[in-house]
């Protein structure tokens, strides 16, 4: 049915424009694990997993990314919820 295609595709749309705009978390690098691709993050609030602030161990889309960054770096990232694992999506050092 065509207005059930529709919808289908508007929300697809729509859930590819929220990762995009993944709001970015302010964070302090505490700890970098290149064995197990994990990064440990002091972090301001998140607000697209409604979490407050704290430290914690995040996985990474891509381990490269654990090549940019060093303890002790203020970054600013993105994060989601795949498949039931906080996720850092994206980071970058924090702007000055
Ligand atoms: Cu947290």
């Amino acid at each position: 049915m065509k207005t059930t295609q529709l919808l289908a595709t508007l929300v697809l749309a729509f859930s590819t424009a929220a990762m995009a705009t993944m709001p970015m978390v302010d964070g302090e690098v505490r700890k970098v694990d290149m064995g197990s691709k994990k990064i440990t993050l002091k972090h301001g609030e998140i607000k697209n997993l409604d979490m407050p602030p704290m430290t914690m161990v995040f996985q990474v889309k891509d381990p490269a990314m654990l090549e940019k960054v060093k303890a002790g770096d203020k970054v600013q990232f993105t994060v989601d919820n795949v498949n039931g694992a906080m996720t850092v999506l994206t980071i970058e050092p924090a702007k000055k």
